[in-house]
C-alpha cells in the first residue's frame, strides 16, 4: 500500500485577474481525496503501518476539505497564507476572485493529515460560487473582523446560509480574526464567545498579522477530522472546545 501524494495548491488566492468560474485549484474542487467524516478506517486511505516519510513531506495518510468564509476583507486570504507560510500580507488589500485552494499536511497524532484549504471571495457576487463548494466540505472556519461590527453582524446570516448548503455533520468554528488591532477593535471577544455558544460552534480570537491562534486553529480542526475518522469503538469523543480552551490557556491566551 503506498501512502498518498498531496496535490500541490495553487500559488497565491490573491489574484485579480483569477477566474471566477470556481474551478481554481484544479479539477473544480473534486480533486481532494477526503474521506467523508465518519468514514471506516478501512476504506483505504488510511495506511497506519506505513513507510518513513518522504523529504518532500507531501505524502498523507488522510485528507479533508476545509474552507475559509466569511465577508470581504474580514482576513480569510491573510489567514491562508500566514497558516501556509508563516507570513503575512501586509499591504494594499486585493480582494479574492472566485474560490481557490492550498493545501498543506500536518502530522496529527502521528497520523499525516492533509488539509485541503479552499479560500473563497467574500464578496456577495461569488456567493453563488462558493455555494457550489460547500457540499463535499467537511470543516468551515467562520471569520468575521473584531475591528467590523457589520461582519460580526452577518454572522448568523452566514451560519443559516453554511447549514443550509453544507453537509449535516460538518465542523464549524467561529473566529474573531484581527485580534491584534487593539485600538479600532469593535467587537469584544466576549460577544464572539457568546455568539458561538449560541450556536454551539467552538470560538477563538485569531490574528493573520501576529500569528495568533492560526496554527492552533487548523490544528483543532484537523484533530476533530481525524479522531471522527479513526476513532477506536471505545475511544471517547474528541472534545474540540475543549481542546481549544485547554490549548489557550497553556498559551497564555497567546499563540502564534
Ligand atoms: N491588523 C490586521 N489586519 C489584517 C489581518 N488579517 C488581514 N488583515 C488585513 O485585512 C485586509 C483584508 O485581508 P484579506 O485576507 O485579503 O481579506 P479576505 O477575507 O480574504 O477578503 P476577500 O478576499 O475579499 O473575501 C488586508 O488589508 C489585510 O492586510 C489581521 O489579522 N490583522
Ligand atoms: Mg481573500
Amino acid at each position: 500500500m503506498s501512502r498518498k501524494k498531496a496535490l500541490k495548491g495553487k500559488g497565491t488566492t490573491k489574484n485579480p485577474k483569477g477566474s471566477p468560474s470556481g474551478g481554481g485549484g484544479g479539477g473544480g474542487g473534486r480533486t481532494g481525496k477526503g474521506l467523508a467524516a465518519g468514514a471506516s478506517p478501512t476504506s483505504g486511505l488510511v495506511y497506519p503501518s506505513r513507510p518513513s516519510i518522504s523529504s518532500s513531506g507531501e505524502f498523507y495518510d488522510i485528507a479533508f476539505k476545509v474552507m475559509l468564509v466569511g465577508d470581504s476583507g474580514v482576513g480569510k486570504t491573510c489567514l491562508l497564507v500566514r497558516f501556509k507560510d508563516g507570513a503575512f500580507l501586509a499591504g494594499s488589500f486585493i480582494s479574492t476572485v472566485g474560490i481557490d485552494f492550498r493545501n498543506k499536511v500536518m502530522s496529527i497524532d502521528a497520523v499525516k493529515v492533509k488539509l485541503q484549504i479552499w479560500d473563497t471571495a467574500g464578496q456577495e457576487r461569488f456567493r453563488s460560487v462558493t455555494h457550489a463548494y460547500y457540499r463535499d466540505a467537511h470543516a468551515l472556519l467562520l471569520l468575521y473582523d473584531v475591528t467590523n461590527k457589520a461582519s460580526f453582524d452577518n454572522i448568523r446570516a452566514w451560519l443559516t446560509e453554511i447549514y443550509e448548503y453544507t453537509q449535516q455533520d460538518v465542523v464549524v468554528m467561529l473566529l474573531g480574526n484581527k485580534a491584534d488591532s487593539n485600538h479600532d477593535r469593535v467587537v469584544k471577544r466576549e460577544e464572539g464567545e457568546k455568539l458561538a455558544k449560541e450556536f454551539g460552534v467552538p470560538f477563538m480570537e485569531t490574528s493573520a498579522r501576529s500569528g495568533l491562534n492560526v496554527e492552533l486553529a487548523f490544528t483543532a480542526v484537523a484533530k476533530e477530522l481525524k479522531h471522527r475518522t479513526m476513532k477506536e469503538p471505545d475511544e471517547p469523543k474528541f472534545q474540540l472546545q475543549e481542546y481549544v480552551s485547554k490549548e489557550m490557556r497553556t498559551a497564555g491566551c497567546c499563540r502564534s
